[in-house]
């Protein structure tokens, strides 16, 4: 347990809420006009928790199987929780929360059915439009990402991902249009999910496909594709700053942390090496231009990255306003680490520590790691900080009352607020929110499981499509009421 060292105090304002993402939640993959996503064609392959990188492999020919593939087959980010149809019900259960703020993500699909149409697809639009009314209408500030995890399918098939530097002004374009349309009703929006994450997942992030750059060193590929996302990323912000004038764009990052695994200089370099791989993108969105030690990698390997003369410029001119995250989990680096246990992460490697418990998928929980994250991250930045991604994966059961009793969600959650509460109060931080991740559960990003269960409500489907949608309050549902109702300050619960 985290034992808070001052009295737990938030600031007024401050924005509790929960967060989705479209293709973890909204389901109905083929209606109102959606295009496919990378998305859509992922199976649900049964893994072992050590087995994640399993879960990540893709190949053209995997492509060609899910195109092929039928109605029933299992891929379930084609139904998902059918939020897209759920979502009224939806929100009225986190209104009833209280929740200040609900982070979603706009499938860049649906408002262009094609990322080359010239004009975007009004139902699509129709329907965010009505979602973020309908947040609105209770009071709920929506926090907008635009690209999380679903590239149009189109980038993979009729470009090479975001290696094409087309797709540049391709997202631009759809930037534009949420600006411009959902601008009067999303004051807060942030461009690209853990903007770090491309290596570990080169097809969710940026739509590529190891096995269509032959002869090509795959991670040359990657720089390239992620220097475009920069580009793109900057030239969105800025827009945003023009055409919504009042909106604060951030940027989204996996902060994951490492100790050292021993107090050995090599442990200590290699996490410091870890994290700088982590960090370098953030660099570049809020300082406005790339790291010399990321430069200084790209000319030691050799790589070839195309940076035109005007990106200095746009790099520059779209700096982010905030800096927002996802934090679960930490494990540890060392120097060497022959004979050594591995923490089973998703896509995360790491070292396991043995001071720290793991869930059942392997995530170490630590919510000392928050506060030093929050610490390290303002002080490297001096932004405000936004925790828009944290939460407990864990296998739920509704018991034979009918109900989900999950003490060990509202403990997670509680020992996160204490940390937060004193990176505040006792370390200065200025950390503006909280959306605590899977407020509903959803399909599982690394796993593609349902059974992987994050949410203060539980949502009747297994891991191959059975069930039937309904929705059942879990006991920790009222307790994050109770957390947001006295603002951080009551967390007291009987298990
Ligand atoms: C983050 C992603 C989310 C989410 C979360 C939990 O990396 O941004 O989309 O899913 O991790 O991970 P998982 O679903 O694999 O448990």
């Amino acid at each position: 347990m985290y034992q808070n060292v001052s009295p737990l105090h938030f600031p007024n304002g401050f924005m509790w809420g929960g967060a989705t993402a479209a293709n973890q939640v909204e389901g109905a993959w083929n209606e109102g006009g959606k295009g496919m996503t990378v998305q859509d064609c992922l199976p649900y392959r049964e893994v072992g928790v050590a087995d994640f990188t399993k879960q990540f492999a893709f190949s053209s020919q995997d492509l060609e199987e899910a195109l092929a593939a039928g109605e029933d087959a299992n891929y379930p980010k084609r139904r998902a929780i059918d939020f897209y149809h759920h979502y009224k019900e939806d929100i009225a259960s986190f209104a009833e929360m209280g929740y200040k703020v609900l982070r979603v993500s706009i499938c860049w699909s649906r408002i262009y059915t094609d990322p080359r149409d010239p004009e975007p697809n009004e139902e699509g639009i129709a329907y965010y439009e009505d979602m973020f009314r309908e947040l609105r209408a209770h009071g709920i500030e929506p926090l907008v990402t635009l690209s999380h995890y679903d590239p149009p399918l189109a980038l993979v098939t009729d470009y090479q991902g975001w290696y094409s530097r087309e797709c540049i002004d391709l997202f631009v374009k759809y930037a534009r249009t949420c600006f411009e349309r959902f601008g009067r009703y999303v004051k807060y929006w942030l461009t690209f999910n853990e903007v770090d994450a491309m290596l570990r997942h080169a097809v969710t992030s940026g739509g590529l496909i190891e096995d269509r750059f032959p002869g090509m060193e795959f991670e040359e590929v990657i720089y390239q594709a992620m220097h475009h996302q920069m580009v793109a990323s900057a030239k969105a912000v800025k827009l945003c700053h023009e055409l919504v004038p009042d909106a604060q764009v951030g940027c989204m990052m996996t902060k994951l942390m490492f100790y050292p695994y021993t107090c050995k200089p090599e442990d200590n370099l290699a996490t410091q090496q870890r994290m700088r791989s982590i960090y370098r993108y953030v660099d570049i969105q809020v300082f406005g231009e790339y790291p010399r030690y990321l430069l200084t990698e790209i000319e030691r390997k050799g790589y070839e990255v195309e940076m035109r003369p005007e990106d200095t410029r746009i790099l520059r001119e779209g700096t982010v306003d905030f800096v927002s995250f996802s934090y679960y989990m930490t494990s540890c680096m060392a120097g060497d680490t022959t004979g050594l246990d591995m923490a089973p992460g998703n896509t995360v490697n790491g070292v396991k520590n043995p001071h720290l418990p793991s869930s059942e998928w392997g995530w170490q929980t630590d919510p000392t790691g928050l506060r030093i994250s929050l610490v390290e991250l303002y002080d490297r930045y001096r932004k405000p900080l936004f925790i828009v991604e944290n939460g407990l994966g864990a296998k739920d059961v509704v018991s034979e009352d009918g109900c989900v009793h999950d003490p060990y969600r509202m403990e997670y959650l509680a020992d996160h607020v204490r940390a937060m509460s004193d990176a505040i109060n006792v370390d200065g931080v200025d950390l503006i929110g909280y959306t605590w991740w899977g407020c509903i559960d959803l399909v599982s990003e690394s796993t593609r499981q349902m059974s992987k269960r994050y949410g203060f409500i539980y949502v009747d489907m297994d891991d191959y499509g059975n069930g039937t949608f309904k929705r059942i309050k879990k006991d920790s549902f009222n307790y994050y009421k109770q957390v947001i109702e006295s603002n951080g300050e009551n967390l007291s619960f009987e298990a």
